[in-house]
């Protein structure tokens, strides 16, 4: 995290302190920091337990809890309030958790009470909760599991759990899948709890097994621009699902556990065309990260520029979860003379990459600015983005 990063994010720290105790009437216990991610390269292979190339951005959600009384009133409550949500607090008991119960963003964390209380030998007690944020929601960089994520390393802490960070990771994608109701696999949050500062995670999502990947951006001079669409996009409609429907139906027909057991195209030959199509970019992506982590361990960043813009087309055009403002995003950056570029996260909205030469921020950001007004899309957002480490104590 840069100076000016740790500072404004400590400024945060003690505002989020403050306010926790104007709304709860005590300091929190502790406040835990959980990463956004952006996607490198790999997308929708997770949940076919393939390979993805994420890093923690330098945007976070700030955690502040603290376990209620015992033998004060409620010991069972949870409440949740955020400092984008104005501060009203939604409450729930212990025993009322449950899948539909808790309405909007305090899903999210309350997914995360409710997948621990789940498991045998956590004796979950009631807590109080705040959160701040500065992921962009909806953008497509996980601003909800920045929230999940970030509940699961505090109660990890404050319950003494001792859970390791692949543990929490399946939990967080449990509670994802069963109480928030979204098919998801469980790339994002193991980009927030596993990434290094300055790598990029290179994830088995089979075995979680991962590896730092060197990502000194500035050393290459370098520099990883997001273009937020500001088209918000969600993992619990249809689109998500379906994809993810036709990848078990493509492995079903082929006999095989899941897509990552198919290593050529040629092998997809017979199945249903579009079905076929939906295959085809999982192959290929996964082929696509095991290069680009090569090839980012040779400093070849042409070549990673060139997977970027492979993987776009594939998302585009084969598995179809791109929308018309991530490719006139990913067209302006590239006619701007960007390495690289591609949507990153679920698609149908949120983000865009660009890798671009560090002294090309502005020229790029504006060749994208008047691209959008030309279609007639609203202004995007535009920033730059460091790879952070990844969730823990703040
Ligand atoms: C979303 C999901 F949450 C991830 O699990 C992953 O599938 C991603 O879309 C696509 O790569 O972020």
């Amino acid at each position: 995290m840069s100076a000016s990063n740790s500072r404004r994010t400590a400024v945060r720290i003690q505002a989020l302190r403050a306010g926790f105790a104007k709304i709860y009437g005590q300091e929190p216990e502790g406040v835990w920091r959980a990463p956004g991610r952006v996607n490198l390269i790999g997308e929708h292979t997770d949940y076919n337990l393939g390979f993805v190339l994420p890093f923690a951005i330098d945007k976070n959600a700030l955690v502040a809890v603290r376990r209620r009384d015992p033998q004060g009133a409620d010991p069972q409550l949870l409440q949740f309030a955020s400092t984008f949500g104005g501060e009203q607090v939604t409450s729930v008991r212990l025993e009322d958790l449950a899948p539909g119960a808790v309405p909007g963003w305090a899903a999210y964390p309350a997914s995360v009470a409710w997948v621990l209380g789940q498991q045998e030998n956590v004796e979950l007690t009631g807590f109080d909760l705040l959160v701040d944020s500065d992921v962009p929601v909806g953008s497509g960089l996980s601003s909800s599991h920045a929230l999940e994520v970030g509940t699961i390393v505090a109660l990890n802490d404050l319950l003494g759990l001792q859970l390791e960070k692949t543990g929490m990771a399946r939990l967080t994608q449990r509670a994802e899948n069963e109480f928030v109701g979204a098919p998801t696999g469980i790339m994002d949050q193991s980009a927030s709890l596993m990434s290094h500062a300055e790598h990029a995670l290179f994830l088995d999502c089979r075995s979680l097994e991962s590896t730092a990947v060197p990502l000194p951006l500035e050393h290459w001079n370098a520099v990883v621009l997001v273009i937020d669409t500001r088209v918000e996009h969600s993992h619990i409609d249809g689109g998500y699902a379906a994809r993810r429907a036709s990848c078990e139906q493509a492995a079903a027909a082929l006999g095989v556990a899941s897509l990552r057991e198919i290593s050529s195209v040629p092998e997809l030959e017979g199945l249903d065309p579009l079905v076929k199509r939906r295959a085809r970019h999982i192959v290929t992506e996964n082929r696509r990260v095991l290069d680009a982590v090569a090839a980012l361990r040779d400093s070849d960043l042409q070549e990673v520029g060139r997977l970027l813009y492979e993987s776009h087309e594939s998302m585009r055009d084969d598995y179809e979860i791109s929308a018309p403002e991530l490719d006139v995003a990913v067209q302006a950056a590239r006619s701007a003379g960007a390495v690289g570029a591609r949507m990153t996260g679920g698609g149908f909205g949120g983000s865009a990459i660009a890798l671009i030469d560090r002294g090309k921020i502005q020229e790029t950001s504006e060749a994208v600015y008047r691209a959008f007004s030309r279609a007639g899309f609203q202004r995007p957002s535009i920033f730059t983005v460091s790879a952070d480490e990844g969730a823990g104590r703040a």
